[in-house]
């Protein structure tokens, strides 16, 4: 007789204790839910039947609203017809035909597509591509990298080694080796309350030059920032920073990533951040409105000069990198059809058409108890508060609760609330947003 070595089956009712859950605080969630059962349009419907305003688009994703129809049929048409194929040595038509629609809006020249399942992938997959590229065509050694203070660049050990968040790094001391950062562009003592881009800080990125002088261009491969810092709380660029980082970095053949993971697709009233602002990089990592948040996707756009380089040597495989779902069919199904859905739409030119409103209705906060500073452009804004005297973050999290009790979800970090509504937001909803928010900011305060 085999004797029985399986575990003593749970006989705890573990209904919310099991799932282990991301950047939460699980002890303080489980003690008090918050659920969520469905979604259409621009509401959440919590487990109780309350009606929630999405003010963030779920995680920055769900660009296009939710609920879509067409994404839906076209994600369940996929799962029946070819649930899965391999893209190694194998392939089918759907990755193909995603990357020539991505070509078609990605700025001139960024027209190579590597597909991942999400944001951190492409920010490991483009570095390595980084790394890959400068060893192809003979500067091997240029393998040092640069991020920023306060940079956000998803949860890989590539992505927190370059990324700037202190509580997403200190845990995990030992990072890659041979990282430095720029200065952040946070400067609320000269830019507080800017409409649209600030305009102090373009000297920020003149640290890049003391940066080479310090380690010498041929040791550097590439510099990644977020165009607009999301997660550390909306953080702007300041007026021509970003093109003078352009300069800096081609001067010294040092490549240029943009990690548009969260300002891609719309958010700043085109399809990239780099085409808003004028300033083409050699990489952009995408994930998040590329599937409208329905299906994990991410894909790296790459410099066609770049990948060219990786096709001159002996025939074999060219990158030793990929993913099993890299171009999963479903995920590509529902990336075309959310992209059917924003230039039908012209969702895009909606962070334009509606940036003027959206500013003025989130600086109208800005006399409320706390309100240390404002920041908004395209349709994503930061209101960031100054710490209660509990400590740093205790006032953003009372009043995120508080904007989910008035059926409002914000996002917080720190003492910043960050709002990104999906693109279809009409102006009666964001009069109610910024009424729930300041309510909320009332009644925490
Ligand atoms: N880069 C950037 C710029 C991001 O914003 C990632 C990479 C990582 O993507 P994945 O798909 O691996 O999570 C992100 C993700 C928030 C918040 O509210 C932000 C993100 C994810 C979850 C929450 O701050 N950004
Ligand atoms: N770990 C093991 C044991 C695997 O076999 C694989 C893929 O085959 C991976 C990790 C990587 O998984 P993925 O390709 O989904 O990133």
């Amino acid at each position: 007789m085999a004797l029985d070595h399986s575990p003593p089956v749970n006989d705890k009712n573990h209904r919310l204790d099991d799932f282990w859950m991301p950047f939460t605080a699980n002890r303080q969630f489980k003690a008090r839910p918050r659920l969520l059962d469905s979604a259409d349009g621009m509401y959440f419907t919590r487990d109780d039947g309350r009606k929630v305003l999405d003010g963030t688009a779920g995680l920055w994703c769900c660009n296009a609203g939710h609920g879509r129809r067409e994404i839906t049929e076209a994600v369940s048409r996929q799962i029946a017809k070819l649930d899965f194929a391999p893209t190694f040595q194998m392939g089918h038509p759907l990755p193909f035909e995603l990357a020539s629609r991505l070509a078609e809006i990605a700025p001139a020249g960024l027209n190579k597509v590597f597909f991942t399942n999400s944001g951190s992938e492409s920010v490991d997959t483009a570095l390595k591509i980084a790394l890959a590229y400068q060893r192809a065509i003979g500067q091997g050694t240029r393998t040092r990298l640069i991020g920023r203070e306060l940079g956000y660049h998803g949860v890989g050990f590539g992505g927190i080694s370059v990324g700037g968040m202190l509580n997403n790094r200190r845990a995990f001391p030992l990072q890659l080796p041979g990282v430095d950062h720029l200065p952040h562009c946070l400067d609320i003592a000269r830019n507080a309350f800017s409409r649209g881009l600030p305009e102090f800080g373009i000297d920020k990125a003149d640290e890049l030059e003391r940066l080479v002088s310090l380690h010498g261009a041929e040791n550097i491969a590439a510099v990644i920032v977020e165009p607009m810092s999301g997660s550390a709380g909306v953080i702007l660029p300041p007026v021509g920073y970003l093109q003078r980082l352009r300069e800096i970095t081609r001067k010294h053949g040092i490549l240029l990533i943009f990690d548009e993971v969260i300002s891609g697709f719309g958010r700043i009233g085109q399809a990239f951040a780099a085409q808003r602002w004028g300033v083409t990089p050699d990489l952009i990592t995408t994930a998040k409105g590329l599937t409208n948040g329905a299906i994990p996707m991410g894909a790296v756009l790459v410099d066609e000069q770049i990948h060219d380089a990786f096709m001159q040597g002996p025939d074999g495989i060219e990158l030793f990198h990929g993913y099993t779902y890299s171009g999963h069919p479903v995920a590509c199904a529902a990336a075309l059809a959310t992209l059917d859905i924003y230039r039908r739409d012209k969702l895009f030119d909606r962070a334009i058409e509606l940036e003027d409103y959206w500013q003025d209705a989130l600086h109208s906060l800005r006399d409320l108890p706390g309100v240390i500073d404002i920041r908004a452009i395209g349709l994503v804004g930061g209101v960031q508060l100054a710490p209660s005297s509990h400590g740093v973050g205790k006032r953003g999290y009372q009043v995120f609760e508080q904007c989910f009790h008035n059926d409002l979800m914000v996002r917080v970090t720190g003492d910043t609330l960050a709002l990104s509504p999906p693109l279809i937001v009409e102006k009666a909803q964001i009069d109610s947003l910024v009424e729930k928010l300041a309510d909320s900011i009332r009644q925490a305060s």
